[in-house]
């Protein structure tokens, strides 16, 4: 087979693909237009952090706390996971990015009876307290929401159609104006990704605590009715250089270091 007819077959495997997944697409329900909910909003009896994963040394999840929906420290009218992180100066690429595992369970008594999950979706809230330790002010911060492939254990970026997805009633923000609110996201209702900017805003200094707060949906669909819970992952980047940007910055540190006491 030559070059020409290698060019002839992949223009028209392109043809063929493209109808079929638009096709596959539009015929799939959709998060942006979700079912409206019929029965009560299902009690979250607990949220738990099962670990953090991924980065490096860099990133501690200082403390964890759940609380109920009607504790005075709930917020967003949610029960509410309270994460407390601090994030030093990475070393490698892997320092760029960082998971936090939860579990999130309901009380066996509103689990169906026939599916072993939760009737309706389950929705929480998640406050996020992030200690800059890093040498950086953070002009940026991104979040995305996703599941462990059950067989790998990688992390998989939750889709259009699997009804997981950060709230936008109400709507996700920064509780202290460092970071410009709401933010930006992947799509206009049920985002996947929310990506926060300091536009018109001061960001984040070293030394400085942000605060996010956040709402989850997941669908029942996620809960595993072995065990009545789910497991979802929020993976997280804060915008640090990249080592080998912190190489050239040491580097022409030290030559502007050299240079002045020349001069000196
Ligand atoms: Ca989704
Ligand atoms: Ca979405």
């Amino acid at each position: 087979m030559n070059i020409r007819h290698l060019t002839y077959l992949m223009m028209l495997a392109a043809i063929l693909a493209i109808p079929a997944n638009r096709a596959f697409a539009q015929d799939l329900p959709n998060e942006i237009d979700p079912p409206p909910t019929t029965g009560e909003m299902p009690t979250v009896e607990n949220i738990e952090f099962l670990r953090l994963a991924g980065g490096e040394d860099n990133v501690d999840v200082t403390s964890f706390n759940f609380f109920e929906i009607n504790d005075p420290n709930a917020h967003l009218g949610l029960a509410t996971g309270s994460i407390k992180e601090t994030v030093g100066d990475p070393t490698t690429t892997a320092g760029l990015w960082w998971d936090i595992d939860l579990k999130v369970s309901v009380p066996l008594s509103e689990l169906n009876p026939s599916t072993g999950r939760p009737f309706e979706p389950v929705m929480l809230g998640i406050d996020k307290d992030v200690l800059n330790e890093t040498r950086w002010r953070w002009t940026d911060f991104h979040m995305t929401i996703g599941m462990r492939d059950p067989a790998s254990g990688e992390f998989m970026e939750s889709d259009e159609f699997d009804f997981l997805f950060f709230k936008t009633d109400p709507a996700p923000r920064t509780h202290d104006g460092l970071f410009d609110d709401p933010p930006e996201m992947d799509e206009p209702v049920a985002p996947d990704n929310l990506d926060w900017f300091a536009k018109n805003s001061p960001g984040v200094l070293p030394g400085q605590t942000v605060f996010f707060w956040l709402g989850i949906q997941i669908p029942p669909h996620k809960f595993d009715p072995q065990t009545g819970m789910a497991r979802i992952v929020l993976r997280e980047h804060a915008t640090i250089p990249e080592p080998a940007t912190l190489v050239l910055l040491a580097f022409s540190g030290s030559a502007l270091l050299l240079k002045r006491r020349r001069k000196a």
